[in-house]
């Protein structure tokens, strides 16, 4: 054995053991990274990966979610190997750490398990690659859990892209339903079913219609508590996470919507300039509370991520306009740019055509 970690993994702490395979004292469940590995148990999830090399992301998300869903069964202590237990199995407990929402996976492995862990480029560049969000979705497949199909009403770049953003990182199935704003579709008779308020989004969830944002956003991670998004319920880190979910959809977010639509603010016309540069001055300052709170972060709760971030990005986003954009703040930026290359990020930004500078 070379070393142990715990990660926080489906509500738990998971001790993982890593080191030679062959080393498993066979108890538990084994993750079999060696080609050549002479040992089989039966509980052994099969990553074959040559010395040196790193794991296909298909074949990595298939362990991924084989673990997981090994895991939710029982308590099981769990080994993960490969010849001398640097390399390969530290890029696997990477990958783990990356499920656990940790920031910095490869650095974090290096720190708690072995200092030489992950060994070649392409080792840590398959876990920087790796999305949670279809491990998840692989993992729902593999416990047989039949996930409900989502619809997400939408504009792109409006307040539906942090959800957007949210469904992509649950690797749940959705449906994306565009409402044009251009033709005022969000004030038709049939969106104001939905919505009586004539805002996006809209998510429908089975028979449930929920509107405002940060409660869709509480729904989901309540709805996914496998994907870690939001801390413990009673925890302290939870109780931060309301926090930051209140602040920013009670005071951020109303600050931009007064500088997009300052006309909502004044009866005299003359007002709405001084209405817009105020909402800007006062955004500039909400942004310089968060940047020190940000601090060293990485994210607002820590070492890991949750779906405050999402929302903190997208704000961030919003704020490209601005004439000090929040993200060339440091602590904003660096938050910025780690999160606009996790894939679910990506993936929003490309399917709603929204392309950088943002940073
Ligand atoms: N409190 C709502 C506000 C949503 C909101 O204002 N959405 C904007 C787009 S970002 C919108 O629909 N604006 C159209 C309008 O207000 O007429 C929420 O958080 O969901």
């Amino acid at each position: 054995m070379n070393g142990a970690v715990t990660l926080r993994l489906l509500g738990e702490d998971r001790r993982i053991t890593g080191g030679p395979f062959d080393s498993w004292d066979g108890l538990g469940i084994g993750v079999c990274l060696d080609p050549g590995a002479r040992l089989r148990p039966s509980a052994t999830i099969d990553l074959p990966v040559e010395d040196y090399t790193a794991p296909t992301q298909e074949a990595l998300v298939g362990a991924l979610a084989a673990l997981l869903a090994a895991w939710r069964q029982g308590d099981a202590v769990v080994h993960v190997g490969c010849r001398a237990g640097f390399g390969r199995t530290g890029t696997f407990i990477a990958a783990l750490a990356r499920m656990a929402g940790h920031a910095d996976p490869v650095g974090w492995t290096r720190r708690c398990y072995n200092g030489e862990a992950v060994e070649t480029a392409a080792q840590a560049a398959s876990v920087a690659a790796l999305d949670p969000g279809a491990v998840w979705a692989a993992y729902r497949t593999a416990i047989g859990e039949e996930a409900g199909m989502y619809a997400l009403y939408y504009y792109p770049d409006n307040a539906s892209t942090f959800i957007h953003m949210l469904l992509r990182e649950l690797g749940v199935p959705f449906e994306l339903r565009l409402v044009d704003r251009k033709s005022d579709a969000h004030n038709s008779a049939e969106y104001l079913r939905l919505n009586p308020l004539g805002q996006i989004p809209v998510l429908v969830d089975g028979d449930l219609v929920l509107t405002e944002t940060a409660a869709i956003a509480l729904h989901l991670v309540d709805r996914h508590p496998e994907c870690g998004l939001a801390p413990p319920v009673g925890s302290a880190e939870r109780a931060h996470f309301y926090k930051w979910m209140m602040y920013l959809t009670n005071t951020l977010q109303p600050e931009h919507l007064k500088r997009a639509y300052p006309h909502r603010h004044v009866t005299n016309p003359d007002a709405v300039e001084d209405v817009r540069a105020t909402a800007f001055r006062r955004l500039d300052g909400m942004f310089d509370f968060i940047e020190a709170e940000l601090g060293a972060g990485p994210y607002l709760l820590g070492d890991t991520v949750s779906a405050a971030d999402f929302f903190l990005l997208m704000l961030v986003m919003w704020g490209s306009r601005m004439a000090r954009r929040p993200a060339s703040l440091p602590a904003i930026g660096a938050h910025a740019t780690r999160m606009l290359v996790r894939p679910a990020v990506a993936a929003t930004l490309a399917a709603e055509g929204l392309s950088p500078p943002f940073v």
